[in-house]
């Protein structure tokens, strides 16, 4: 298959298809995917004064005419779906069921933000003073500038220009580097179904043109998902100029798998939270903490299970775990087996290098047992199909142990006491707890965050959205 050339969108013009940079297939590095047009300063600003310039119409449109152009998109992704789910298997290395399960995301997430732009949102308010009124407005906010992950190039984009748009903002995107033929996607959607000009925008580059959107004094909103070390600078700058600020960053999950589990549920969403989408999930689930009596039995049925998983080409049907995204990913977790070994870390499964037919980034899929907490694999993000092990004694001490650590996004547990799942439910430190279910893969019409620091500002998605998205007017009247 040929490459395909990407424009910058600005402005409603597809302008500067330079292709200097390029965008790789994971499960076949000899195969390009996409020319990329390698944009600065001069498209930031263009961009910008592009969303600028709509925003007055967009903002005073008739919800009724944010509700069609979202409604439309989300009608065309979930009819594409085949096609674009396979472009993004193609170019993130997701499994094609996972790819496919993603862009039907994408489009359930802009069918639901379209219903959101009909909705109320303000209040009518009785004074404390008699004769006076008081009535809140949600009102749109401005340009909103993003920068969007390669691990889901299509939802994350996804559920930050669907409320974005809803509530009569306008965007500028910046998707990231390996995944820009999937972004441009969606970008071609959102255009063909007739955003007015300068309405959406989505421009190309390298992280130095993140920061010139981040820096930018005509952009009133940033929202970014993406690692902990540039979030923080990103916070950094947004906050230094005032502009409101949104952040989804990293995770060190803990699944909780207590004695009383069943053995086959534990299995299960230990595979699924920490092994599929190749652990590429903020929210994967990478610290196992399993209660005495149950761990060996399940570090045992656990690691047949992973011995068993099919690592292959993304677009194979019979691959179960796709390559990780690019070179530095898969040198990332093989770098974190070494260091989990080298602190005493027994590798049940997995750990070597992994080469297929064809070339590509592909990592075996590991579990590591014997773990301590305070170890190195226990406490930094790998991003990769990485799980450890802690043995703990009791439920105690597993809470401590998953309260542990910088992040707070996702955490599980898998038991069969109501006691300890409702407690676990209460007291866990995270944004995020499931019960006998995966730390990863969540639902589109509810919140989406952390605590800790894997997340900053007010959370994403779902009816909490309104609230990064507009801005709350009070207005006061006496007739
Ligand atoms: C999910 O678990 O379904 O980057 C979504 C990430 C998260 C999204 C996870 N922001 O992995």
């Amino acid at each position: 298959m040929s490459p395909q050339t990407l424009p910058q969108f600005i402005g409603g013009e597809r302008v500067g298809a330079d292709a200097s940079g390029e965008s790789r297939n994971p499960s076949n590095t000899d195969e390009v995917v996409a020319r990329v047009p390698a944009g600065g300063k001069a498209e930031v600003d263009a961009a910008v004064a592009a969303a600028k310039a709509a925003f007055p119409a967009w903002s005073e449109a008739s919800p009724e005419v944010r509700f069609d152009l979202l409604d439309k998109v989300g009608d065309t992704i979930l009819k594409r779906r085949e096609e674009i789910g396979r472009l993004l298997s193609r170019e993130e290395g997701k499994t094609l069921p996972e790819g496919i399960g993603e862009t039907v995301r994408a489009g359930r997430i802009f069918k639901y933000f379209a219903g959101e732009a009909l909705r109320r949102h303000g209040q009518n308010l009785e004074s404390v003073r008699p004769g006076v009124e008081i009535q809140t407005y949600r009102q749109a906010v401005g340009v909103y500038g993003m920068i969007t992950p390669w691990n889901f190039p299509i939802a994350i984009p996804a559920w930050k220009t669907a409320p974005a748009l809803a509530f009569g903002n306008t965007v500028v995107l910046k998707p990231a580097g390996p995944t820009p033929a999937t972004a441009a996607a969606l970008a071609e959607i959102i255009w063909e179904c007739g955003a007015p000009a300068g309405v959406f925008n989505m421009i190309f580059g390298p992280g130095s043109m993140g920061a010139k959107l981040v820096e930018h004094p005509d952009v009133d909103g940033v929202s970014f998902t993406g690692s902990q070390g540039v979030g923080a600078g990103v916070a950094q700058a947004a906050v230094a100029r005032q502009a409101r600020v949104q952040l989804e960053m990293g995770g060190k999950n803990p699944l909780v798998i207590l004695d009383d589990a069943d053995l086959d549920r534990a299995v299960m969403v230990a595979l699924d939270g920490s092994f599929y989408a190749t652990g590429q999930r903020c929210t994967a689930s990478s610290r196992l903490i399993v209660q005495d009596g149950i761990h060996d039995r399940f570090v045992a049925a656990l690691a047949e299970k992973v011995a068993a998983l099919k690592v292959g080409d993304a677009l194979d049907p019979a691959t179960q775990m796709g390559p990780a995204v690019s070179e530095d990913q898969m040198e990332t977790s093989y770098r974190y087996i070494d260091i989990a070994r080298s602190e005493g870390g027994r590798v049940v499964i997995g750990g070597g290098r992994l080469k297929l037919e064809t070339p590509g980034w592909y990592v075996q899929p590991t579990l590591i047992a014997d773990t301590d907490k305070a170890m190195t694999i226990n406490n930094e993000e790998v991003f990769g199909p990485v799980a450890s092990t802690v043995r703990v004694k009791d439920y105690d001490e597993a809470l401590a142990v998953a309260n542990g650590g910088e992040f707070g996004l996702s955490a599980g547990i898998v038991t069969t006491s109501l006691k300890h799942a409702r407690d676990f439910q209460r007291r866990a430190r995270a944004g995020m707890v499931m019960v006998n279910l995966p730390t990863a893969g969540v639902d589109y019409h509810v919140p989406f965050g952390g605590t800790k620091k894997s997340s900053y500002g007010p959370r994403e998605q779902g009816f909490a959205a309104v609230e990064f998205y507009t801005q709350t007017k009070t207005a006061y009247s006496w007739a």
